[in-house]
Order: structure tokens, then sequence, then C-alpha cells
């Protein structure tokens, strides 16, 4: 009898295996995209403040399951209908999920802070449920007993298996994307939870003329929602704040190990700093500056004294990524801090959380180990990092840089005057100047604005009277120091490109 059960089969199975490359998709890759978790928050939204009242009032702390549960059932049986329906009348039943998955798109993009990534694991959920579900009720119209082969048995026996291993693999998966995103997820809880305490010391606080009104340029601190992220981990470290340790080990006086609450009771500071990636090609935007909450890594070191030999600190993340830092750069007077808040925030998970370090002057690879745990005080003739084992240098101070933000390359822009802007960086030392040059001709110097400290970027401005036709321009900044930056053209590999952003605009 294929009037109700077999079709709804297919619809049912097609929506878990949907479902379950969504979650799965999520739980590796968009951390805030769970197609079931954005739509039960968007019920939450929405149910009516009676039934929620009403919800509580009989399951109590239950409510959230009673949630998880009614929403599977609903799912369940529009899953049902849908392969009813796409049996009847192909491609009813396939146009009902796509009526689902944009639900689950609408559902993530409402979400606060979402960003346009936490629909994909909806959209994937909707494709491969429709892809599944054409599939799946092709086959049962197959099965269907015909003139040419009256007995449709073997392939009704294909049919069947078809449809419930898609069922059990669709359900697997939503298991096994449920239990890898547990411990994001408590992270995430508690971090919400957390209340910073206030600096010790402030960060002086953003001079008003760091900053120039220009459309299109870097901010001069980046929002975090908007700060560059580069790791290895395929899945965020999902860390508990109250079972978090650092260690100090290795060559050293003292072993230390200090607790999340020690952390926090110490006397925080705050400070300006521009991190940058040395993967960062001349021009590109793997760069970011946050103000930045921690405790000076000198401080910790000098408690748990390193021995003389001691010439480098390799620190080691909770999911085992090690960087290789000059010991001298976490001891000597820069802010070379082991951070917990970004911008008045707990640190961002991907960014970190609960600790991770930042050392101004220094490329990440060599220093800014996020989900910290470990410092091994050793020395770099011993022990290699991960990035310095794969062929990058075993030093990366940050190279002189500068680029051009606006106009944004490419674009046409109007005669008259035009306003060439952007941001140069050279942290711990301190950018002095910026040059642009407007094809080929001489270098003109631009206005710098006001630099936050020697560890920051600092945005510049041109004012370029343009004229018809297309013209490239090009920028080069000096640093403190007097040094220029360089027009010679080296590789990200081994320790971070050099040359000049040079960008077209045609004028008209
Ligand atoms: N645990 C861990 N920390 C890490 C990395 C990593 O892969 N794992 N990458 C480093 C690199 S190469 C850079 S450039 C910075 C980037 O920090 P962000 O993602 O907060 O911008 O983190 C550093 N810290
Ligand atoms: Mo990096």
């Amino acid at each position: 009898m294929t009037s109700f059960w077999r079709p709804a089969a297919t619809g049912v199975a097609s929506v878990l295996a949907g479902v379950g490359a969504g979650e799965l998709v999520s739980a590796f890759f968009v951390q805030n995209g769970s197609p079931v978790l954005v739509v039960g928050a968007l019920v939450i939204d929405l149910v009516p403040a009676w039934l929620k009242e009403a919800v509580i009032a009989v399951f109590g702390t239950g409510d959230k399951a009673v949630l998880i549960v009614s929403l599977a059932l609903v799912l369940l049986v529009g899953a049902g209908v849908a392969g009813w329906l796409e049996h009847l009348r192909p491609p009813v039943g396939r146009i009902l999920i796509a009526v689902g998955g944009a639900v689950g798109v609408l559902a993530a993009l409402t979400r606060s802070g979402a960003g346009l990534l936490d629909a994909i694991p909806s959209v994937i959920t909707a494709v491969v449920g429709i892809l599944v579900l054409g599939a799946l009720s092709r086959m049962l119209r197959g099965t269907a007993p015909t003139r040419v082969a009256p007995s449709g048995s073997v392939t009704r026996r294909r049919f069947v298996t078809a449809t419930s291993a898609t069922a059990a693999g669709g359900a697997l998966a939503v298991i096994v994307g449920q239990v890898v995103a547990t411990g994001y997820r408590a992270a995430a809880t508690a971090r919400a939870a957390i209340h910073l305490p206030r600096a010790a010391s402030t960060a002086p606080p953003i001079p008003a003329g760091a900053s120039f009104d220009i459309a299109g340029l870097s901010p001069v601190v980046t929002p975090n929602a908007d700060f560059y992220r580069i790791d290895t981990a395929l899945q965020i470290p999902g860390i508990d704040p109250s079972s978090w340790r650092l260690r100090i080990t290795g060559m050293v006086e003292n072993e230390i190990e200090l607790t999340f609450a020690e952390l926090l009771k110490l006397p925080l500071e705050e400070s300006t700093t521009t991190l940058t990636c040395v993967s960062n090609e001349v021009g590109g935007n793997l760069i970011g500056n946050a103000t930045w909450l921690g405790y000076p890594l000198r401080h910790l070191l000098a408690r748990a004294k390193p021995t003389a030999k001691a010439d480098m600190v390799l620190s080691r993340s909770q999911d085992g990524w090690t960087a290789s830092t000059p010991i001298e750069a976490l001891t000597d007077e820069r802010n070379a801090i082991l951070a917990v808040g970004m911008n008045g925030q707990p640190l961002p998970l991907e960014h970190g959380y609960p600790v991770r370090m930042v050392v101004p002057g220094l490329y990440g690879y060599v220093s800014a180990t996020k989900w910290v745990v470990e410092l091994n005080v050793t020395r770099f003739d011993d022990i290699t990092s991960y990035w310095t084992d794969r062929g990058w240098s075993q030093r990366g101070p940050v190279k002189l840089s500068s680029r051009i933000d606006v106009p944004a390359a490419g674009r046409q822009v109007a005669a008259g005057t035009v306003a060439v802007a952007g941001v140069a960086w050279s942290q711990h030392v301190g950018v002095s100047a910026v040059h642009v040059q407007i094809d080929g001709g001489d270098w003109q110097a631009a206005e710098l604005a006001d630099a936050i400290s020697v560890d920051t970027w600092r945005q510049w401005k041109y004012a370029w009277e343009a004229t018809k036709g297309s013209h490239t321009i090009r920028v080069r900044a000096t640093d403190a120091n007097g040094k220029v930056q360089t027009s010679k053209v080296a590789d990200v590999v081994p320790d971070g490109a050099t040359g000049l952003h040079e960008i077209s605009v045609s004028v008209s």
C-alpha cells in the first residue's frame, strides 16, 4: 500500500538527511547556524507571552526540551506531508522543503549579531532535503508494478533499504552534530555569564584625532565581529573557564599554575594593539586593531623565574597548536599580555576564549596563541612550533607596511578632489610618515591621523586632484626609526610579505 506511509517515509528520510547535513556543517563551521536551534530561537521570540508562561508553569525548566520535542514533531509531520505531496504532485513536496529552508534562513539571519554565513546550514538542509526527496520519490514511483515488470518486489526492497539508510544516516548526523557542538555551546553560555573586572590600568583614550571620517576607511579600532580570524582549529575549542588552567613549565625556578578566577583577580591592564598575520599579502586584510584587557606576561614570568639559558617560550593551545616566542618579547617592557577581553567583551570564542596571548610587534604565528593553556619556557635549539615546523621563520617581527583602503581598487571615481586613505603599521616601532605616489610621479606626503601608540596602526589620508583617465596609486610608509617601506616584493613565506600596495582607479 503506497497511499500514505511510503511517500511519507521518503519525506521523513529526506528531511532527516537535510537536517543532519545542516547540523554537521553548523557544528564544524558555522557555530551559530544550527538549523534546529535558530528556528527554536525564532519560535521563542514569536510565541506569545501567555503561551510561554503556560509552558514554563507546566514544564518548568524543561521548557526548552518541550520546545525542541515540539519542533521535532512539527518537523516530522511536515516532512511526512512533504513526502506525500511530492508523491501526489511533484514538485510540491520539494517546494514545501524549500519553504522550510527559507524559514531556517530567516531565523538564522534575524538572530542578534548574525551574519550571512549563519544561513548556510539552513540552505544546506534545504538543498540536501530537496535532492534526496527527488531521488527517493522517483525510486518509489519505480516500485509500482507495471506491465513490463509486474512484480516490483526487487525495486521495492531497494527502496526500503535506501529510505531507511537515509533516515538512519540523517539521524546519526544530527546526533554527531549535537555532540560535537556541545563544548562550543557550553563555552558560549559560560562566556555570556562572565563579567570582566574593571581594568586596574585603563588604556589611554583613543585620541579624537586618531580617526578620519572617510567612508570605506578601516575604523581605527576593529569591531570584534569584523576582526580577521586565522587558526588551524576545524572546531573552535569550547573551554570551560572554571576548569581552565595556565601552566608555566620548563626552564623556570617556580612552576606556576593559574586558574581563570585567579587571573581575573590580578590587576588587569588595558592596551590597544594591532595584530597581523604573517600570511597577510601586501594590501591584504589579515590585520585588525583592538583594545585588549589582560595581565602582563612579564609579571607572570617574573614570578616563574626563567633560568638564564632559556631564550624562548613555547605557548600551547588547548587543541595542541604551538607558537615559539623569543623570551625577551614577553619579558621586556612592551604590552605582551595574557588577554581575557577584547574591545570591552570577554574574548569571542573564535578569538581564543577564555584566554589568549597578544604580543605587540610579532606576527600571530609566533605569539598570539588563542585558547592558551601552557607556557613552556625553553630554548629555540630544543623545540620547534607548529608553523616553524612547516617552513616559516623562527623569528616573526611584523614588517613595516601600509595599505590603501579608499578608493577601493578598480573603482570608478569622479574627477576633482578624491580622498585617498588607508592605514599604515609598524607595530612596536611606530609609523612616522606615509607618502602617496600617483602614476609613478613624486612621492607626496599624506596626512597622518594621531597615533594611539607605537603598537597600533595609523590612518592616513591624501587629497588627490584626480584628472580623467586611468591612474595608479601607490603608498609607502616610513617608521619611527626613519626606515622606508621597501618596494622589493617578497612572498608571505617565510616571514611576511613586502612590497608596496598599488591600486588602479579610473577617473571619469
Ligand atoms: N590556538 C591557536 N592560536 C593561534 C593560531 C592557531 O592556529 N591556533 N593562529 C595564530 C595566527 S597565525 C594568527 S595570525 C592569530 C590570529 O588571531 P585572530 O584569529 O584572533 O585574528 O592567531 C594565532 N593564534
Ligand atoms: Mo597568522
